[in-house]
């Protein structure tokens, strides 16, 4: 069969609300490193395996709604921290079941050790997986795995 995806890829990634703060607060919990910090690095991985990143921050769910539907066309995969909207968004999971692209869910803390209103998740039944509390790894390790998921399912094998 045909390798009918694209080389490069191109990724759509999504950093839901607060995300903008990471570095400057609560170090504790989420770590050191800033937003920029983590694009950066998402940028040099996807250098490395053939995939244009393009990431979008916002702290407006209707934002990040218009963003996955003009996802359509444009990207062929989407890497998606939802924040705080991961356990709240049903319009986030309809409008990522609408363009059913596929979508790795991650997490820079790890929801399951933390509040019960953080382990359930409005994301995971549309995406392909999800990976939580790696820090600024879980963003790469999502990359890495969404890249291969997309080259994987168009090899024909
Ligand atoms: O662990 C994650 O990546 C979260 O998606 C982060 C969200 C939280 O609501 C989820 O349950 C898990 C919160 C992001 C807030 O980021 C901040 C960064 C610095 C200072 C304050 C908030």
């Amino acid at each position: 069969m045909p390798n009918d995806i694209q080389n490069p890829l191109s990724i759509l990634v999504l950093h839901g609300p607060n995300l903008n703060l990471l570095g400057r607060r609560e170090p504790g919990i989420y770590g050191s490193v800033t937003l920029d910090e983590i694009n950066r690095l998402l940028e040099e991985e996807g250098r490395k395996r053939q995939a244009n990143v393009s990431p979008i921050q916002s702290n407006h769910e209707g934002i990040l709604v218009d963003a996955i539907h003009s996802a359509l066309g444009r990207h062929q995969g989407i890497l998606i921290n939802a924040g705080a909207y991961t356990h709240t968004s049903v319009a986030l999971r309809d409008a990522l079941a609408s363009v059913a692209l596929p979508v790795v869910e991650v997490h820079l803390s790890n929801i399951y050790q933390r509040e019960a209103f953080r382990h359930h998740s409005f994301i995971a039944p549309v995406a392909i997986g999800q990976i939580s509390g790696f820090g600024a790894e879980s963003y790469r390790l999502g990359l890495q795995a969404l890249v291969h998921h997309l080259r994987k399912s168009s090899d024909g094998s």
